[in-house]
């Protein structure tokens, strides 16, 4: 059976990862939100797109899910000493990573090429596609005004007040390369438990996807488990936005795209209420098991489609 994923960050990074356990690497590719890609300290930063390579290489830092594991400080330790800009957390190793990745684009390359190159060093074998190569920035609208996604999200602690959220740039946006290639040819599309309003929605909005997906069997993983996120700001956005956070809004979110939906056994309730396929399950990622049973639930609700 051969998937695409729709990921985020660190909950798509592990239902990737789980996918990952189970699927020949050929039969998995994984699409990224690069709407909260930002420049900072003159580094191109993509932190999804490592999330997501560095769980699939067994890289990633395991407290936090982004980053580096064993990853040490003294970059950011000393930038402070300097009085630098020391809010978003840049480990050494990390930092190899968004040099490299900044020294190509500025001559050229492209964000595909160069991640699937850096795939290759870590040993991720799953073709990872930026969903596009042009850049796309998450905007965030606040009752303190509009912010750039990270500033929201890492410098303000997603404390303000969410009242919208726009793509810049997503008009001119194209699909990077292989991504409407292994839409075409997957036989189902998994949205992983990630943000729908910040790192769902910018891939869908990307020109191209989100009607190449019409014909597709697409099922999506809840990111709400009891009202909450696991990660993240999600159910704080649902609720600042005026809607109850619960995986019943999540199947609204998506709407006519979705053809089955993976949900909480704490939410066995809303199946009733949901209009197509459901699977209740435990979809709390703990560890590698969780991962790989979930991914096996998931591909087990495709094959019923
Ligand atoms: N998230 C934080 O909450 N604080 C940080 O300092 C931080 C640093 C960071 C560095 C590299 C990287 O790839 C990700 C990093 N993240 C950090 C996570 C990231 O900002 C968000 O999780 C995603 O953008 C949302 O998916």
């Amino acid at each position: 059976m051969k998937i695409v994923t729709l990921a985020g960050g660190v909950g798509g990074a592990k239902l990737a990862d789980g996918l990952a356990q189970l699927l020949p690497p050929e039969n998995l590719t994984i699409v990224v939100n690069t709407g909260d890609d930002f420049e900072h300290l003159g580094l191109y930063i993509s932190p999804d797109l490592d999330t997501v390579c560095y769980t699939l290489a067994g890289l990633a830092n395991p407290e936090t899910g982004w980053g580096r594991r064993e990853e040490t400080f003294h970059v950011l330790e000393n930038l402070q000493e300097l009085g630098g800009p020391d809010w978003f957390r840049l480990g050494d190793r990390d930092l190899a990573t968004h040099i490299e990745r900044t020294r190509r684009l500025r001559e050229g390359q492209s964000l595909s090429l160069i991640t699937r190159d850096f795939c290759q060093a870590w040993g991720v074998r799953q073709p990872v596609l930026p969903m596009s190569d042009q850049p796309v920035r998450t905007m965030v609208d606040t009752e303190d005004g509009e912010l750039a996604f990270q500033e929201y999200f890492v410098h303000r602690k997603c404390e303000p007040k969410v009242k919208g959220f726009r793509f810049a740039g997503i008009a001119t946006a194209l699909p990077a390369t292989g991504v409407l290639e292994a839409i075409e040819h997957a036989d189902g599309i998994v949205v992983c438990p990630s943000n729908p309003w910040v790192s769902i929605d910018p891939i869908l909005a990307v020109a191209g996807i989100r009607s190449a997906l019409a014909a597709k069997l697409v099922v999506a993983v809840s990111p709400i488990i009891g009202g909450q996120t696991v990660k993240g700001p999600a159910a704080k956005m649902y609720t600042e936005l005026g809607v109850q956070p619960s995986a019943l809004a999540i199947t609204c979110h998506y709407g006519k795209i979705l053809s089955g939906f993976v949900l909480d056994r704490v939410d066995a309730k809303f199946a009733q209420n949901i209009s197509i396929p459901t699977c209740v399950t435990n979809i709390l990622m703990k560890n590698q098991d969780d991962r790989r049973s979930l991914a096996q639930d998931v591909l087990n609700l495709i094959q019923t489609l």
